[in-house]
């Protein structure tokens, strides 16, 4: 399969020059070394992107508002093709994007300092910043309903009406829990009712392996445009909180290990807000813990639906796998709601000016 796809970019190295990289549930990706050069080879998962050429539209008017604008920012974009194409379709395997490799950048896969979080909520909020003056509503749907709380809440009815028995008997005490907090659900319609919540230029998959970060460790930009939307900032400072917050990560099985560290709550304000401190309107800026109940709520529920629905969608490396994913979920919802107090307290302390100059 990989050679055509060398070809295809006109790689010459030999394919066993590809190696596995990250750790994404969705796309396939590599590492190529190929003629001195790095590159990110990624497959698109099709069963979930149906568009992919929609991906690439969205990066390429980004890029060109980006590139008019502000030119010093470091946007990566795909590499095209020996046709001149940004992604290569094989008929047997297909879409495929190659990327230029940031040189002298690295990823992390967990959050272990407050000052990572910072950055890294420095840059998607930077992200968000800058395309302020970009219509996003000109932005491709890549996954329609992708954050829609009230869809997802509705699959998980459904799962529950058709979906295998005894996981659904397993999973009592789980599905209970999330009957009872869908007052979650009802403050999301809302939000989608009140027009002082904007729609924006949104990442949607603000995991910090989606960030790019220099030898010292300063944010350099942020990767993973697949779901580069519309949408609202609770997604993007919702999965900071659900990601950056626990010492663990959603694969932990031992459940009394999830906590929620404040010194990397509040990194994750002062980096976004210093970013997007102006631009957040007052019952936005409100609505800040929010963002993570509505995160870790929703993922909780795509877990358990999954789980219910035999993992059609995100797998399972072992029996039960998205049962112990969402039941992590659904213990780190429990330890953010005990701070959500002291949490808010938080936010409303700090002016934004003064979030900016924090140093964390
Ligand atoms: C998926 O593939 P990855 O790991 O970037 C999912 C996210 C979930 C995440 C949970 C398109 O992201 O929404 O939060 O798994 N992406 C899609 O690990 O469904
Ligand atoms: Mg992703």
């Amino acid at each position: 399969m990989l050679q055509k796809v060398f070809n295809a970019f006109g790689l010459t190295a030999d394919i066993s020059k590809a190696v596995p990289f990250g750790s994404g549930l969705i796309n396939h990706t590599w590492k190529v070394n190929s003629n001195g050069k790095i590159y990110i080879l990624q497959r698109i998962n099709q069963q979930v992107f149906k568009k992919p050429a929609d991906i690439a539209c969205n990066i390429t008017v980004t890029a060109k508002f980006l590139q008019q604008h502000y030119p010093q920012y470091l946007f990566v974009t795909p590499e095209r093709s020996v046709v001149q194409e940004d992604t290569f379709f094989d008929e047997e395997h297909g879409y495929f994007r190659l990327s230029p490799f940031v040189e002298n950048s690295h990823t992390i896969d967990v959050v272990n300092e407050p000052q990572q979080a910072y950055e890294a909520a420095a840059q998607f909020g930077k992200f968000t910043k800058l395309l302020a003056g970009f219509d996003a509503t000109k932005l491709k749907i890549t996954l329609p309903d992708f954050h829609n709380l009230s869809l997802r809440f509705l699959q998980f009815e459904q799962a529950l009406a058709n979906g295998n028995a005894a996981r659904i008997a397993k999973s009592e005490k789980l599905i209970a829990t999330i009957v009872a907090n869908r007052s979650i659900v009802e403050l999301f319609e809302k939000i989608e009712n009140n027009p002082h919540f904007k729609l924006r230029a949104t990442h949607h998959d603000t995991k910090i392996s989606n960030v790019l970060f220099d030898e010292n460790d300063k944010g350099l930009c942020v990767i993973d445009l697949d779901t580069l939307m519309p949408g609202y900032f609770i997604s993007d400072v919702g999965d900071m909180m659900r990601t950056y917050l626990s010492p663990v990560s959603e694969e932990e099985k031992e459940l009394p290990k999830i906590e929620i560290r404040d010194d990397f709550f509040k990194a994750i304000a002062a980096g976004y807000l210093g970013q997007m401190g102006d631009e957040l309107t007052a019952i936005e800026k409100e609505h800040f813990v929010y963002a993570g109940k509505f995160m870790i709520y929703m993922q909780a529920i795509r877990f358990i639906t999954d789980y219910i629905n035999n993992d059609i969608y995100y797998g399972s490396k072992y029996e039960g796998h998205n049962f112990v994913r969402a039941s992590n979920q659904l213990m780190l919802l429990q330890k953010l709601v005990e701070k959500e107090n002291s949490l808010q307290q938080v936010i409303k302390n700090f002016s934004s000016t003064k979030l900016a100059e924090t140093t964390v």
